[in-house]
């Protein structure tokens, strides 16, 4: 029986009092006591951020990538091992300013991958840029009189890049995050979701209590299988104020891991290593 204590290293976050990350933090582990996955189970892969502080206090098999890399060394670790699970924890700045482009390939390959976002619309750990999903207006310590950007939308960006499960939480509901997160994980394929995570010291716009206003759960009625359909409601909030959460979009599609031949049956990792002559490598190619 996995607990949330297995995942203690005795550490405790840096993060500012109040900070949705604490948030995050929690319905992750509690996804995965309800997962039954421990700490050797899977690979946890974090970018760089205040949200990948949680690698100090995670007790797990854990990455730390470069800023805007961790989607590629997650799509490496697939690739060897295919059979476990992978994590990525990461922020909007990370996942779609200099990760941007691996979220689109990694999208459109249908990597088995969960991808946890934490989007509190800021470059938060370098003291309050602005990011990808900063609203026009926000004003940052890169933009002081505003940003004049066009905010990018991760769930369209998601869609229509080919993720196979696009989804919407808020760091605020642990419960509904919580059961969110086990259901990207169950789900076969790259699994995005964007968490709307309040960020108490830089953001002033979209608090606690603004989303709270705002938001409300796609409900029975709601078909996640018809894609313009998860179009228009991905679109909602910035057409109408209202911030739909759940899953917006779900499909069954090959992942990339097993479209390989080499890869089908078992994994790299549990075949021989045979003996290869490098050297006639190397000299076919120079
Ligand atoms: C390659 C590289 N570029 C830039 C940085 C500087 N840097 C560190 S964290 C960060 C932004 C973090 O923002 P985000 O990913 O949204 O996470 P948050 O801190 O908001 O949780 C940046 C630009 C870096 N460490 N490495
Ligand atoms: S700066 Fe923002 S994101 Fe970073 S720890 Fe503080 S509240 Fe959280």
């Amino acid at each position: 029986m996995v607990t949330q204590t297995d995942f203690s290293t005795g550490r405790l976050p840096t993060w500012c009092p109040g900070c949705g990350d604490f948030g995050i933090w929690a319905a992750i582990k509690n996804a995965l006591v309800k997962l039954n996955l421990g700490p050797a189970d899977a690979v946890f892969v974090f970018g760089i951020g205040c949200n990948s502080n949680m690698y100090d206090c995670f007790q797990a098999v854990n990455f730390e990538s470069l800023h805007g890399r961790p989607l590629p060394l997650a799509s490496g670790i697939r690739l060897v091992n295919n059979k476990l699970p992978v994590f990525v924890i990461a922020g909007d700045g990370d996942a779609l300013g200099e990760g941007g482009n691996h979220f689109i390939h990694t999208a459109r390959r249908n990597h088995d991958i969960t991808y946890i976002i934490h989007d509190n619309q800021y470059y938060a750990l370098t003291t309050g840029q602005t990011s990808p999903t900063s609203f026009c207006g926000f004003k940052t310590k890169s933009d002081p009189d505003g940003v004049i950007e066009n905010p990018l939308n991760p769930l369209t960006l998601a869609l229509s890049a080919g993720a196979s499960f696009v989804a919407r939480g808020f760091a605020g509901d642990i419960t509904h995050l919580t059961d969110l997160i086990v259901k990207a994980h169950n789900h076969k394929g790259f699994s995005v979701l964007d968490v709307l995570q309040p960020c108490v010291t830089f953001n002033h716009v979209n608090t606690y209590q603004t989303y709270r206003e705002k938001v409300y759960k796609l409900d029975a009625g709601y078909n996640p299988k018809d894609k313009m359909q998860a179009y228009a409601k991905a679109m909602e909030w910035e057409q109408t104020g209202k911030i739909p959460l759940g899953i917006f979009y779900e499909e069954e599609r090959q992942i990339y891991e097993e479209t390989m031949e080499q890869t089908q049956k078992v994994s790299l990792v549990q075949q021989p290593l045979n003996p290869i002559d490098l050297n006639s490598l190397i000299n076919e190619t120079l």
